[in-house]
């Protein structure tokens, strides 16, 4: 990482959508650093080589992708995985200079590639090379590599490069075998070395190990700094207040940082003169301009992918994702590339993103537009989940994010944006991990976040008419989880209802569930209760799509059994 190189990937195709961010952050920071993204045929067939392709030309980005056409992916030959196997014909369709060169000679890949960087450096770029080899054996030690033609593999066994550079050198250089040999002995040497050193190497600690990697599930933070009512606090505080509403309130944070620290940039779909179908990112883009307000084709995993490769490289961008929904097709970057590249460096790295999105049900969007996902990123060590439900939180909360060392997920309610609550005049943040009582009560906890906080609110109120006094516990990010928060809650009032708008399976809920009944089952006086989405798609149909998530009414019906029951 120090000298630059920013790694390899498991995943093939992965790394391209990486290279070509960190080319962005370069763009943003300015200067004149090129990237060069080394993949194969097989990774050329893979959907972000199309988009990053496309994505470096845009935006003219200093990038030489590097095709090693070595005409295998496994077992697959490149002629039958594609009509055109002369690789770099595909530069033209998306106006990107485009060379082959014969792989094999290692001074004409030189040249090509001194040629490549330096049309990058005067702003031409980006380039692709696709330098023709071929594979010298079988995809790994255990494959023999029946399935290549013989006379193919004799054809470039007699055409091996390092055996071509070596007579080169002794021509054309005036190096003899012996000056050859000792480099090679060199190279031996160091590597028995790092193998010596990593066998002599003590085994990590399991404890070590779990602090540095995981982002943590359990917030400390709040032994440090007690249990905070924000809107007690707010309401009794000499700050100057204002109402405005959630979009305003990140519009306001990202205005801030970005003001703050010339790493942070935004990129998204529409988010530049349009401001964002939620109007978030409105006036961002005259203030800060086009590097820094970036508006991306409909290429989520791409671009999302760019954001981990400008955040390796030092920036702090925040890359927008319309809908929840659409996340589907970022899961590689998010959960393979994101939430593991500190870890698979060793510590090293740092994927500093935010991934803002949106979910939630309640406007008739239906299915692939509605649905609360959250639980997908809860799973994934190495991911911090955010999930704010008031103006206040979304901006203090957002502030956080931007400034965190992990890539966080941002994820907003679609119903909340409008909403308007008091947020200070003066800059503040609200550190991640930390969770709010919306409402302070002595009977029952209420457990909600995001879209739901509000709706459990107002059952509450109903609740309080009749008697029973809740508290209403918004953990406001998912991970870290303020367990203590709840489970202090849950000592006090003995009786836990969990309301969660997603789908009941497999969620966050059931996790704090199980939580608290490891954790304080002696205090309960009635089982735990999860109110949450049925387990189906979100309908389009008006009445089905309300009957799908919990509903004000059902919050306060199964809050009166549980003290019905006893
Ligand atoms: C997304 C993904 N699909 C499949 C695999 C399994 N796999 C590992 S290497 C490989 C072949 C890659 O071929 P190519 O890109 O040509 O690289 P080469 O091995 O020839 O260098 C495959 C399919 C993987 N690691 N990642």
């Amino acid at each position: 990482i120090e000298t630059g190189n920013i790694g390899a990937n498991g995943i093939v195709g992965g790394g391209l959508p990486i290279g070509v961010g960190a080319a962005m952050g370069t763009r943003v920071r300015g200067g004149d650093q090129v990237t060069v993204i080394y993949f194969s045929d097989g990774a050329s067939n893979n959907g972000v080589f199309a988009e990053s392709l496309n994505l470096a030309a845009i935006y003219d980005l200093p990038v030489v992708f590097m095709l090693e056409n070595n005409q295998y992916a496994v077992t697959s030959p490149v002629e039958e995985m594609s009509r055109v196997p002369d690789l770099y014909k595909r530069g033209a369709g998306y106006g990107v200079e485009a060379h082959q060169v014969d792989g094999n000679d290692v001074l004409a890949v030189y040249e090509k590639t001194c040629e490549a960087v330096d049309t990058c450096r005067r702003g031409k770029g980006p380039v692709l090379l696709e330098a023709k080899t071929y594979r010298h054996s079988g995809h790994h030690v255990n494959d023999p590599g029946a399935y290549m033609p013989k006379e193919r593999m004799e054809y470039y066994l007699a055409r091996d490069p390092v055996k071509i550079a070596r007579s080169n050198l002794i021509e054309h250089a005036r190096y003899t075998d012996g000056d050859i040999e000792a480099v090679e002995q060199d190279v031996n040497r160091r590597m028995e070395e790092a193998i010596e050193f990593g066998k002599n190497s003590a085994q990590p600690s399991v404890e070590a190990f779990i602090e540095e990697v995981a982002a943590g599930r359990v917030c400390t933070a709040h032994h440090l700094a007690p249990a905070v009512c924000s809107a007690h606090a707010t309401a009794n505080s000499d700050v100057e207040m204002r109402e405005i509403m959630v979009r305003e309130a990140l519009n306001e944070a990202m205005r801030e940082e970005m003001t703050r620290d010339e790493r942070v940039f935004i990129m998204g779909e529409g988010i530049a003169q349009r401001g964002g179908s939620y109007k978030v990112t409105v006036g961002l883009l005259d203030e800060f301009g086009p590097k820094r307000v970036v508006d991306t084709p409909i290429s989520e995993a791409s671009f999302t992918g760019m954001g981990v490769g400008a955040a390796i490289t030092g920036m702090r961008p925040v890359v927008e994702i319309l809908f929840i929904d659409f996340t589907s097709l970022i899961i590689d970057q998010i959960v393979n590339q994101a939430a593991k590249y500190r870890f698979m460096s060793g510590g090293r790295g740092r994927v500093p993103m935010v991934l803002r999105t949106q979910g939630g049900s309640g406007n008739g969007l239906a299915a692939q537009h509605s649905q609360s996902l959250e639980a997908w990123y809860y799973h994934i060590p190495g991911l911090k989940v955010v999930m704010p439900s008031t103006a206040y939180d979304a901006k203090g909360l957002l502030k956080s994010a931007i400034r965190d060392e992990y890539p966080v997920i941002f994820i907003e309610h679609k119903l909340l944006y409008m909403d308007k609550g008091p947020v200070p005049e003066t800059d503040y943040t609200i550190e991640l991990g930390v969770g709010d009582i919306k409402r302070p009560g002595s009977d029952v906890t209420l457990v909600a976040w995001s879209g739901m906080v509000k709706r459990t609110l107002a059952a509450a109120e109903e609740l309080a008419a009749q008697g029973i006094d809740a508290e209403v516990v918004d953990p406001r990010t998912l991970v870290p989880l303020d367990k203590e928060m709840i489970l202090e809650s849950v000592r006090k009032t003995e009786h836990l209802v969990i309301v969660q708008e997603a789908v009941r399976r497999g969620g966050v809920a059931s996790d704090i569930a199980s939580i608290v009944q490891e954790e304080a089952f002696d205090y309960l006086d009635a089982p735990i209760k999860i109110l949450a989405g049925k387990n189906t798609p979100i309908p389009f149909n008006v009445n089905l799509e309300k009957a799908c998530v919990p509903r004000q009414e059902d919050i306060v019906s199964v809050v009166k059994q549980m003290f019905n029951a006893q």
